[in-house]
């Protein structure tokens, strides 16, 4: 009993998705209403309600982890929760300068929870009195004023809505601690209280971009099936997100705080908050810099898809001041670089040493993160005639030529930004796609990553996300390679050393107590190296994963040229790890 309201439970708060090969395809890739979605490529999620003014601390108890969970994780009565409108003022809560900061740091959509699990409705609603203009002494409705401010600015506003979990409402899903779970009759309070409201969302507040769905648990496909078609019945251009359940929506999101592995084609979005909680939580300070989004925004951008990145306002309506400024340093890098994120599609060439690469017809963008001690990169690129190559933020021209592996660019002893610098490569051709070449190793860079998105697998070996969290909700994913148990289940690399030179070999893995001892070989050159797994701790989606680097060997490279790097179980045995990346150091 205990086990299935635990799976239920996971059910419920996790919702993830398992990607396994370089290139894969989400929903359909060519949808008209989606061309907007696509384009935006930066959204601003926002996660406000009652439970900004908890802001993670009830009876003087911190609940570290995602705040928004507060009233499920302390079990506090419905009854006494609906108490807690009656303090909620937000007083300082400003629509036109919200939006505004939203633009400033180059959002191109809002998507804002009009109601989340707790039942709240953030907008007035004829349906149920539990909502902020009938049951708070702040009497407005911000999700008006957020609708007018968008309108003007340019900006798509999306509405939130948990559809399924409802903890305000005897027959609405997730509140066990005063509802009977086996007397729950979905049906009625969908019927009661959530299709009302999406209604009154959908034709109160004029067109919408998007209505986010999240957690659809117990819902039937012709439950989630019944919710899409309402929607486009009232607005048949707004989207739907995936999170409607069963397989259905407009386009694919993934876990919170999920990177897919390798290319996704047809629309997608990425969800990440600033910190750790979606909600405010006052004691939460583990905010993302300006480099980390920039990355993450354009590592993203170079998989075709979009980064939804999560704030979470107090409850007076202020946003906190980490938010503000990263986000705002954001916008400034995208202010310059912009055309290299908004309207680009997927990367053609798989990630190298330096960055990753987004397209335009006719122009490729390179984004520098690290640069080489040579200040010589090489783009892998064949069959295009290059016409002009530039810092996108300054458009000075950067040293080009074409050579026989691809492009080759000069960089300056200074790069014009060091989270991302970006060149712009406007060409005629046609480029192809070319992920099929070998990682690169040289003496030029610190470290080089092999990672399971682009690695060869054979026999029962497979490339998939593991999940865990550190405190409450707060997922966490990394792709890694799993189920090496047979020496014939195998995972290889295709590399080009470009110098000889010694390299130091890494594994970084998670291990539990049955992986322990057993035993693998990393095969290199014509050369094996046989290692010992070691216990890290057990796998349990609810704790942190502790993860070693563990160094097998120094390799001495003597001829540059290509090499194969392989890896498998020495003899059949317990599964030898999660494998999160094999690293290459060369000695100086
Ligand atoms: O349970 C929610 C959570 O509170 C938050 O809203 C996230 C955002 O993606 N969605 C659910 C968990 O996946």
């Amino acid at each position: 009993m205990v086990k299935k309201i635990i799976a239920l439970f996971i059910c419920i708060v996790l919702y993830g998705a398992t990607v396994s090969a370089q290139v894969t395809t989400a929903l359909p890739e060519q949808n008209p209403k989606t061309k907007w979605f696509q384009e935006a490529r930066f959204g601003m999620f926002i996660h406000w309600g009652l439970f900004a003014g908890h802001a993670g601390t009830y009876k003087g108890k911190k609940y570290y982890g995602i705040s928004e969970w507060l009233q499920h994780r302390a079990k506090i009565p419905a009854k006494e929760y609906e108490q807690f409108a009656a303090n909620f003022n937000p007083v300082d809560f400003d629509a036109e300068q919200w939006v505004s900061f939203a633009k400033a740091s180059g959002i191109k959509y809002i998507v804002i929870t009009a109601k989340h699990h707790e039942g709240f409705a953030m907008f007035k609603s004829m349906v149920s009195a539990f909502n902020i203009v009938d049951a708070t002494p702040y009497k407005k409705d911000p999700m008006k004023a957020l609708a007018t401010a968008c309108k003007k600015a340019g900006i798509k506003l999306g509405f939130y809505y948990s559809q399924f979990q409802d903890w305000h409402e005897p027959n609405g899903g997730g509140n066990n601690w005063d509802f009977d779970e086996t007397k729950k009759d979905y049906p009625v309070y969908y019927a009661a209280k959530a299709i009302p409201q999406i209604k009154e969302l959908l034709t109160n507040y004029g067109d919408l971009g998007l209505i986010w769905f999240d957690t659809p648990g117990d819902m039937t496909p012709e439950q989630s099936a019944e919710f899409l078609k309402k929607v486009k019945g009232w607005q048949p251009n707004c989207l739907v997100s995936s999170r409607v359940g069963n397989g259905l929506g407009d386009y694919t999101d993934f876990g919170d705080g999920e990177v897919p592995a390798g290319v996704v084609k047809g629309p997608w979005e990425a969800i990440f908050t600033h910190n750790d909680s979606w909600g405010y939580s006052s004691f939460d300070n583990n905010f993302k810099t300006p480099k980390e989004i920039i990355r993450l925004l354009t590592t993203i951008a170079s998989k075709g898809g979009n980064l939804l990145l999560n704030i979470g306002p107090m409850a007076n309506g202020k946003i906190p001041d980490a938010s503000q400024k990263y986000f705002l340093a954001t916008g400034e890098w995208l202010n310059k670089n912009g055309e290299s994120i908004y309207g680009t599609t997927s990367s053609l060439i798989k990630p190298q040493p330096w960055g990753v690469t987004t397209n335009k017809p006719g122009k490729l963008f390179i984004h520098i993160f690290q640069s080489p001690l040579n200040g010589k990169i090489s783009v892998p690129l064949k069959g295009i005639t290059i016409r002009k190559v530039y810092w996108l933020s300054n458009k000075k021209q950067v040293a080009a030529a074409m050579t026989a592996t691809g492009l080759e660019l000069r960089l300056p002893a200074a790069l014009p930004d060091l989270r991302d610098a970006v060149v712009a490569v406007e060409y005629s051709g046609t480029m192809t796609e070319n992920y099929d070449t070998p990682e690169t190793w040289s003496m030029q860079y610190s470290e080089f990553s092999l990672l399971p998105d682009f690695a060869t697998v054979k026999g029962n070996a497979t490339i998939s996300p593991v999940t865990y969290s550190h405190y409450f909700g707060d997922w966490k994913h990394a792709v890694c390679i799993k189920n090496l148990q047979l020496p014939t289940d195998e995972v290889s690399f295709n590399i080009q050393v470009k110098e000889k030179g010694d390299y130091k070999i890494t594994l970084e893995y998670a291990a539990g107590k049955d992986s322990e001892g057993e035993e693998g070989i990393l095969e290199i050159g014509g050369q094996q190296f046989p290692f010992q797994v070691l216990k890290t701790g057990e796998h349990d989606e609810w704790k942190p994963l502790t993860w070693i680097r563990q160094t097998i060997t120094i390799l001495s490279v003597t001829k540059p040229g290509s090499y194969t790097l392989k890896m498998m179980p020495a003899k059949a045995g317990k599964e030898l790890f999660n494998l999160k990346r094999i690293i290459a150091e060369p000695v100086e």
